[in-house]
């Protein structure tokens, strides 16, 4: 039976032709989410972003595939014209864990986060997957309860997420804590420290750094061999794409004052503070937010690469 057979789940997946060879080949295949198009970027940003980075992955010679909910399937491995459609459509659904059920069954377009995306990724067979900034505890989410459903599915989904840290409108402290708590493995990709999504350092220490990609694919394999779950690869922003981390605390302040203000919470909490904080920036996060985003896709491709290598071995 093909690698990629999940039982029940099979009448929801629609593989994309290339993502279907590739697991039955065994090539090395690295899942995108859609919540960062949908909802994370502008248009035409989003789209351009996310055909650059289907392009960095097939440089290191694996196949990408993008993920999102459409018609009551999950689909894996969106062609141009569904990007597009993701790109621009208004009320697209941010479609995480507690989402998808209802996305699939009212046939509406959904866009998966990090907890969507994990969780079909492994639907489908695929171990691989880079975003940009997962999602944490929110700053007062030890009152508010925000704590974002992508640190569960990290302890409880076995897919390794290539990421810049959690995003800087977080908490993250408290974000490093609920991952120790949830078992999962926090390694910096040639950095000692945790980056906080625009700024390579947050001066919060990652459990564990890790120069080579073969050590990284080595410690996937033994996590997953003892039946653990997600696993978190984090990956400065690009130097040259940093933002000064002052300009990017001030924006984040007015940010976080103008949700307050504005009675903003719960799924929207997000994309609201990132909007805005590329208001007050004009735009210089937007660009971060592409370069981080480009830079992992490459890296989940490379690290996809050495897991599958060392498996012929
Ligand atoms: N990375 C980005 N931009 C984004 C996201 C990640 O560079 O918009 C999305 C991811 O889909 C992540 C979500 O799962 O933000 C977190 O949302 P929340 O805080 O509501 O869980
Ligand atoms: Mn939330």
């Amino acid at each position: 039976m093909p690698s990629f057979s999940t039982g029940a789940a099979d009448r929801y997946l629609q593989l994309a032709p290339t993502v279907r060879a590739a697991l039955v080949e065994g090539r090395p295949l690295v899942a995108l989410e859609s919540t960062v198009i949908a909802h994370g970027l502008p248009y035409p940003t989003n789209v351009e972003t996310a055909l650059a980075m289907e392009e960095a992955i097939r440089e290191v010679g694996a196949v990408p595939a993008t993920i999102a909910i459409r018609a009551g399937r999950i689909v894996v491995g969106l062609d141009r014209a569904a990007l597009e459609e993701l790109a621009t459509a208004q009320d697209v659904l941010k479609v995480s864990r507690r989402d998808l059920a209802f996305a699939l069954a009212s046939q509406r377009l959904g866009a998966t986060t990090v907890s969507g995306t994990m969780l079909c990724a492994h639907l489908a067979g695929i171990r691989f997957f880079a975003t940009g900034g997962i999602g944490g505890v929110h700053r007062g989410g030890e009152s508010s309860l925000d704590i974002s459903a992508d640190l569960m599915e990290l302890s409880r989904t076995p897919v390794l997420v290539v990421c810049a840290g959690a995003k800087a409108i977080l908490d993250l402290p408290r974000t490093l804590e609920y991952l120790e708590t949830q078992g999962v493995p926090v390694l910096g990709w040639q950095t000692d420290e945790f980056p906080a999504f625009y700024t390579p350092r947050s001066g919060l220490r990652v459990q564990q750094r890790v120069d080579d990609e073969r050590q990284i694919a080595a410690i996937a394999r033994a996590h997953w061999a003892c039946g653990l779950a997600g696993l978190l690869v984090c990956a400065p922003v690009p130097a040259e794409a940093a933002l000064p981390s002052e300009q990017v605390e001030t924006a984040i302040a007015s940010a976080l004052a103008e949700a307050e203000a504005r009675g903003i919470h719960g799924a929207a909490l997000t994309p609201f503070l990132l909007r805005q904080v590329a208001e007050i920036t004009r735009g210089a996060s937007i660009e971060a937010n592409r370069a981080l985003l480009v830079n992992n896709a490459r890296l989940a491709a490379r690290l996809a690469r050495a897991y599958v290598a060392a498996a012929g071995q």
